[in-house]
């Protein structure tokens, strides 16, 4: 039975169940009765900076304890948060301090963010007790905007997406429904915040009263050892399985997402005792759409309770009650778009009754007259054993208008061998004009930062290789 809130989740729990772990980071732990206190301090210490209603706070740091005491009591305060990735540059970081015209910002004080040099700041909060208390007098209203995502889809500027309570409750009730996570469990939050797959996992925690631990400084390897879920991209996974003196021996499930989940990897987690979950989602529906447990497949899964998807010409087409209020521009919520149904750009079918992710729309490209969908070369050079993530793309060709060139990370180093290996292995495999005409070896000051490589970013460095 889904759970309905008449108040706050947090103050939810404090009712029901008070002294049980709400939240776990380093060795200290909080009851969700002790949460729900801190959260009303740290709100009416907002209130007294100078915080009001429908007014937006960037967070830029991240993940730790002191961004969950934030949220909620930016929430709490009837403020909207929006979490701001910590390893944009300052210009990057600007125009979107700009584009999103916030109201406050926060960061931690020992971030190394450049507040002096010139450049006009929104107020910056800080997370103190209040002076005077006083209780704030806004109420649970599920409905409001709550938070705001951004989104980078493969063109131009990154989107913010605006969620309410309600939709992120929906998201996580309907994934719960299949994937068992108990008020006894605890999920790491071990995606950013500033994400939707990290955001959704506090939505998770809210929705069920277990419990949320935040990331130590000990790394992912350790903290994985001490939880029962966590939420990870198909690469952190493979670096965890490859870094293997893991024992996980408390870890029940991982749900996966975010990218193609290599059907070898889910295989090579289980016999390593990991249940895997596959999902497929994203920031417009409050993260996981459809899902599935692992096996034998590719695909991701069945529509999960509270979503509907529909296929339109090949492309996936979503609604329902996960999905986002709108985009936010100019201090205004703006409609997904004209249609009910929000297109995805993601081309997808059907096979017995699973849904398989073909690509993305815009990632095609055309080389000797021929379409050419990356993705699907890139399934292909995944099979290899040598290669553990691999993006294609189109440079320009006199003769051909494009033609395809692989970046890969691969297991050794991409010399002439597995360059030639690699071109052998793709003559048998794939015909003509798909087959990549070089290789070249990933960037990792491209893999760092956010979850996701940006195929943007990955085309304008390899125009200057
Ligand atoms: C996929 C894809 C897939 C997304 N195959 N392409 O809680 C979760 O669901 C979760 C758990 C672990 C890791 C990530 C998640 C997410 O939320 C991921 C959501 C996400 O990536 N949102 S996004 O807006 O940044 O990008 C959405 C796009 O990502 C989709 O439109 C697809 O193109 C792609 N994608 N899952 C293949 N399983």
């Amino acid at each position: 039975t889904e759970v309905t809130f008449s108040t706050w989740p947090w103050q939810h729990w404090a009712k029901e169940r008070p002294s049980a772990v709400a939240l776990s980071f380093g060795g200290q732990q909080f009851s969700w009765a002790e949460l729900a206190d801190r959260v009303e301090e740290y709100a009416q210490g907002l209130v007294e900076q100078g915080l009001k209603r429908d007014q937006l706070v960037a967070a830029v740091a991240p993940n730790s304890v002191s961004l969950i005491w934030l949220l909620l009591a930016t929430l709490r305060a009837g403020g909207r948060y929006v979490g701001l990735n910590p390893r944009l540059s300052q210009k990057e970081l600007s125009a979107q301090l700009a584009q999103l015209e916030c109201d406050f910002i926060w960061y931690p004080a020992k971030s190394g963010m450049d507040v002096g040099s010139g450049q006009a700041l929104p107020t910056r909060l800080q997370l103190l007790p209040p002076q005077a208390p006083r209780l704030v007098p806004v109420t649970w209203q599920p409905s409001r905007a709550a938070t705001l995502t951004m989104t980078s889809g493969s063109t131009g500027q990154p989107k913010a997406v605006v969620h309410n309570a309600q939709s992120h409750l929906a998201s996580a009730a309907g994934l719960l429904q299949w994937m068992i996570f108990e008020p006894e469990d605890n999920w790491l939050l071990s995606l950013p915040l500033f994400h939707i797959s990290g955001m959704a996992i506090v939505w998770r925690w809210l929705y069920r009263g277990a419990q949320l631990v935040i990331e130590s400084s000990q790394g992912l390897e350790q903290d994985l050892q001490t939880v029962t879920h966590a939420s990870l991209v198909p690469t952190q996974l493979q670096r965890l399985l490859a870094s293997s003196q893991t024992s996980p021996l408390t870890l029940k499930r991982v749900l996966l997402g975010g990218a193609v989940i290599p059907v070898s990897l889910t295989e090579q987690a289980r016999q390593a005792g990991i249940e895997c979950w596959c999902g497929y989602g994203m920031t417009e529906m409050a993260s996981t759409v459809t899902a599935k447990l692992a096996d034998s497949s590719a695909g991701v899964g069945a529509i999960l309770p509270g979503r509907k998807l529909m296929l339109k010409d090949g492309e996936v087409l979503v609604k329902g009650r996960t999905l986002a209020m709108g985009y936010y521009r100019n201090r205004t919520v703006f409609p997904l778009c004209d249609e009910e149904w929000f297109a995805t750009k993601d081309l997808a079918d059907w096979h017995d009754e699973e849904l398989f992710i073909r690509g993305r729309k815009d990632n095609m490209f055309i080389a000797g007259g021929e379409n050419i969908q990356p993705e699907e070369i890139e399934k292909v050079l995944l099979a290899h054993p040598e290669v553990h993530q691999v993006f294609v793309l189109p440079v320009e060709d006199t003769e051909y208008g494009q033609r395809p060139v692989a970046v890969v990370a691969t297991t050794s180093e991409l010399d002439a061998r597995l360059e030639g290996e690699l071109g052998d292995y793709m003559k048998q495999q794939v015909m003509g004009f798909r087959r990549p005409v070089k290789y070249f070896s990933l960037p990792s000051h491209l893999s760092a930062g956010g979850i996701k490589i940006s195929r943007r970013q990955l085309a304008q460095w390899l125009a200057e290789q």
